[in-house]
């Protein structure tokens, strides 16, 4: 009987030790994992990193109480290619289809590519999305009133409550693990990004129903939904079209249920916040208090949003037990498509940070962002000046959670994202529709691109120049000064890895050769 008793008590002992899913004190030992990420949200737009004009106390007391790094990349200067090389772990341009989508665009992940809530969902977590999609739905020609697959729930996530595309786009309605939400089968949906449909409202047509007006020549004058015109076409689906100025509470409750319900197990939730991207319509309660208009008001909602987050961890008593990642998929822009007066009350507020560009950009404003991490109790709290990507957190979640899955592209930097070194990468390649230059140590290469530098509707200079551009971002931050003729040695290194890393050939366009 003794014997018995003690082979039960050494299986019982060996037991709590053999998996991290095994519940101790009530709580599960790997640790949840959520990942916030805002849309179009600069460098400079924090208060934590910036000028401190918008204020975000909450995002703030992640950078506080967290690892702020202050060289924290995303991996394309644009929403889809960053959003797939977030998930995914490798780096957009390897994929041609990873270019800003239309709302009807089909899915770009593929059935057989890793992803973060793949890889964790074989590591027992469950894994929600909540938000923004933007990476496709379908295979192409999509019923929006069937149930619409493959999306999300088919590349790794147990739970989907989503927008297709972008809140400027078609169709807008919110999509439930593939369903349309409150979708009336008698008043069917359909969409175009090719023409407009009989009936259909458009802005272009009737410019006198709409309360937010569309820049000239960006192409938001397509469906009027909720007084405001729209990339693309759309008619049906009345009652289960969305309210703007509701968007940021509706994905706020659905991402507070989605952790209220998996809490007793390890959840995975990707938090895809749309603000400050257009058209920028905060609720009502957030109007005016920026003091620079619909952006600035969009990104104190935003922030209010972390907040509610925090204290919904904080209630259900898991904020100790809960690592968060907070990040944007791209650099600011002002005007991007609507009048809604975003340069002219934006009153010496620098969303870029001292860097140079923007959106769309392979200046370093489009890809060097806002990037923290916090957990609580875990994570001592620090600035990092390591240089870190977005593509490295598939593969450091997968060593924190014990996965042997790894992708190419991605580093393994889970102990420089727990503030426990300071070891960052040494290089990376980053994209700007379609664009790439090579980001080094100090340094950034960007190959002769043909093109306009200056976006004018935008007002972004987006790095294109017809020689080649090379920039010590330590000294010269607002890359005000080409050295290419002057540092022959790096920028010859730069050149050999850059192509060897990409296939693309440089054209060796040096400046001096302009000139002449
Ligand atoms: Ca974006």
């Amino acid at each position: 009987m003794k014997t018995l008793l003690f082979v039960v008590a050494a299986i019982l002992l060996l037991c709590s030790s053999c998996g991290n899913t095994l519940e101790k004190n009530g709580k599960t030992k790997k640790p949840n994992i959520i990942i916030i990420y805002a849309d179009d949200l600069g460098y400079g737009d924090v208060s934590s990193y910036g000028d401190g004009i918008i204020k975000t106390p909450n995002i703030d007391k992640l950078a506080k109480g967290g690892i702020r790094f202050t060289k924290g990349y995303a991996s394309s200067s644009t929403c889809t290619p960053s959003r797939y090389a977030l998930l995914t772990g490798i780096y957009p341009w390897r994929n041609k289809r990873a270019h800003i989508l239309p709302g009807s665009a089909p899915l770009i992940i593929g059935k057989d590519e890793l992803t973060i809530p793949k890889m964790l969902k074989k590591q027992g977590y469950h894994t929600g999305i909540v938000g923004k999609w933007h990476l496709g739905l379908g295979s192409g020609n999509v019923d929006w009133n069937e149930y619409i697959t493959p999306g999300p729930n088919e590349v790794g996530f147990d739970y989907s409550y989503i927008m297709a595309a972008t809140q400027d786009r078609v169709p807008t309605v919110y999509i439930e693990n593939g369903n349309v939400v409150g979708l009336d089968p008698d008043d069917p949906i359909e969409v175009s990004y090719k023409h407009k449909f009989p009936g259909e409202l458009t802005g272009r047509e009737h410019p006198e129903m709409l309360k937010l007006k569309p820049s000239p020549g960006q192409g938001h004058d397509g469906t009027i939904v909720n007084g405001i015109s729209r990339i693309g076409h759309m008619i049906g689906g009345e009652k289960a079209r969305w309210t703007d100025e509701n968007m940021s509470d509706r994905f706020l409750a659905k991402a507070q249920d989605y952790i209220r319900s998996n809490k007793t197990k390890p959840f995975f939730l990707y938090y895809g916040l749309q603000q400050p991207h257009v058209p920028r319509t905060p609720n009502h309660r957030f109007v005016g208090k920026s003091g620079l208009g619909p952006r600035g008001d969009a990104i104190v909602e935003e922030d209010w949003n972390v907040g509610q987050i925090l204290k919904t961890l904080k209630d259900e008593n898991l904020l100790d037990n809960t690592l968060i990642i907070f990040s944007s998929d791209n650099g600011p822009v002002l005007d991007d498509g609507y009048q809604d007066q975003a340069v002219e009350l934006n009153d010496g507020h620098k969303p870029w940070g001292p860097f140079r560009g923007g959106k769309y950009s392979l200046y370093e404003a489009g890809t060097r962002l806002p990037f923290i991490t916090y957990w609580k109790g875990h994570i001592k709290p620090g600035v990092s000046d390591a240089m870190v990507s977005q593509i490295d957190i598939l593969n450091s979640l997968a060593r924190l959670t014990g996965s042997e899955l790894r992708t190419n592209d991605g580093k393994d930097l889970l102990n420089t994202f727990l503030g426990k070194s300071n070891a960052g990468r040494e290089s990376m390649v980053i994209e700007a529709t379609g664009r790439t230059a090579y980001r080094k140590g100090d340094w950034v290469m960007i190959p002769p691109h043909r093109g306009s530098n200056l976006w004018r509707l935008q007002g972004i200079e987006v790095g294109n120049e017809p020689v080649i551009q090379l920039y010590n971002i330590k000294n010269d931050p607002g890359q005000k000064h080409n050295v290419a003729d002057e540092k022959k040695i790096i920028l010859n290194e730069m050149i050999a890895e850059y192509e060897h890393l990409t296939g693309r050939k440089v054209q060796m366009e040096l400046p001096s050769k302009k000139k002449k």
